[in-house]
């Protein structure tokens, strides 16, 4: 696998020997696909083969920005750019806290957290344009480990900007350790801890270069 890592690597960095690693860019879900061995390396053959995967101007591309369109053309989720960040809005299932984490985490992805007043209205935004159905969200917001001390869980990081609606968060029934964006009419969207098993759909968001990278 190292040998193989190494060609891949000196294969994408001949004729730009001061660039540094490319791979450690990749999401992890792309590796995690086991597409190291398979589709990277048609993602390398096409940039000698234009045509091959993508028709558009490739060359006109930096190596990195050719990567990342590909990674998400591969993605097997369906993926939304908002901002600068790649987002798969989990639709299509409900289910708790937990599991949702699980199937962030197993397609190499977090379960969101919103670090901006940006981020957040760029995801409301897409919500009520897009998904006027859906009424709850999970994020990875949580207290679990300390009540009334949320941290995205996501990161490990507190909740810097937060998006409550007073009386939230209320912990009803000593039981609300997990944070949701709730739709509780049309353009009133906002923040609630509610129970960590309560079933809802949830937000993937994928890692940002710096959560990923490897050295
Ligand atoms: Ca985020
Ligand atoms: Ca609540």
């Amino acid at each position: 696998m190292i040998t193989e890592v190494i060609s891949i690597l000196v294969v994408l960095l001949s004729g730009t020997s001061t660039e540094p690693c490319i791979e450690k860019r990749l999401p992890q879900w792309f590796l995690h696909l086991g597409t190291r061995d398979g589709a990277n390396k048609d993602i390398i053959n096409s940039r000698t083969s234009p045509g091959l995967i993508d028709q558009q101007s490739w060359t006109d591309l930096s190596t990195e920005e050719y990567l990342h369109r590909e990674v998400v053309k591969r993605s097997p989720l369906p993926l939304v750019l908002l901002g600068d960040q790649y987002y798969y809005f989990g639709i299509y299932f409900k289910t708790n806290y937990y599991k949702a984490n699980e199937f962030c985490r197993a397609h190499g992805m977090n379960l969101l957290s919103i670090e901006t007043e940006a981020e957040n209205s760029l995801i409301l935004k897409y919500w009520k344009q897009n998904l006027k159905k859906v009424d709850h969200i999970y994020t990875s917001g949580s207290d679990l480990g300390e009540e009334g001390n949320f941290i995205w869980l996501s990161t490990g990081k507190p909740l810097n900007f937060t998006y409550w609606s007073p009386p939230q968060p209320d912990n009803a029934g000593k039981n609300e350790h997990c944070v949701e964006i709730w739709k509780l009419a049309e353009n009133n969207y906002f923040w609630n801890d509610i129970p960590c098993t309560a079933s809802y759909y949830f937000i993937c968001e994928l890692p940002k270069c710096s959560s990923f990278c490897i050295t």
